[in-house]
């Protein structure tokens, strides 16, 4: 079984948006706008509804920039998620119950409190750079058994 993931960074020239999870798979952590795709609905439509309801902002443009596959220790379930950057949107953003969002600046992404993984492939996207790759992460989601991820030209 494969889940579809949506995940959105949202910056400008020095600044990325980041919201601390405050529920659900990946609580705790600061991360980027997203969530699971639903029946019929296509991927960057199901992105820019994440947005909305968990930051309040509407995007017209999103660029679509990687997609990694995710599966963990004695799980079968595979999750792939679908990375976006979008630079311009309207509307402020504003704490939701599942995320409460804070700018960042670029050379100060909170690594230490984010997945494990983003350190491996937000360097990439800051860069301007499409990509691809897999993570197998141990059970408990802390430590990465094995990755790959590798610029592409095309998705
Ligand atoms: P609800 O809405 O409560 O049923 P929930 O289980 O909280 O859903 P959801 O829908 O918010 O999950 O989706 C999880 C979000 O976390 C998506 O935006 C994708 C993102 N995500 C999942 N694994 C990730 C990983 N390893 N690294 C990362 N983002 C990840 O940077």
């Amino acid at each position: 079984m494969k889940k579809i993931l949506t995940l959105c960074m949202i910056h400008n020239d020095t600044h990325m948006l980041l919201g601390m999870k405050k529920r659900g798979f990946g609580e705790g952590r600061w991360n980027g706008f997203g969530g699971k795709v639903t029946d019929g609905e296509a991927i960057e439509e199901a992105t820019k509804r994440e947005l909305k309801e968990e930051a309040g902002i509407t995007v017209v443009d999103i660029d679509k920039r990687g997609i990694i596959g995710f599966s963990f220790e004695n799980n079968s379930e595979m999750i792939e998620v679908h990375i976006f950057s979008a630079c311009n949107f309207e509307g402020e953003p504003t704490e939701s119950e599942e995320m409460r969002p804070q700018w960042f600046a670029k050379d100060e992404i909170p690594f230490d409190t984010m997945w494990i993984d983003d350190e491996h492939w937000i360097p990439m996207f800051l860069e301007g750079k499409k990509f691809r790759g897999n993570f197998h992460f141990t059970e408990d989601e802390k430590s990465i058994i094995s990755y790959n991820i590798e610029e592409v030209l095309e998705l």
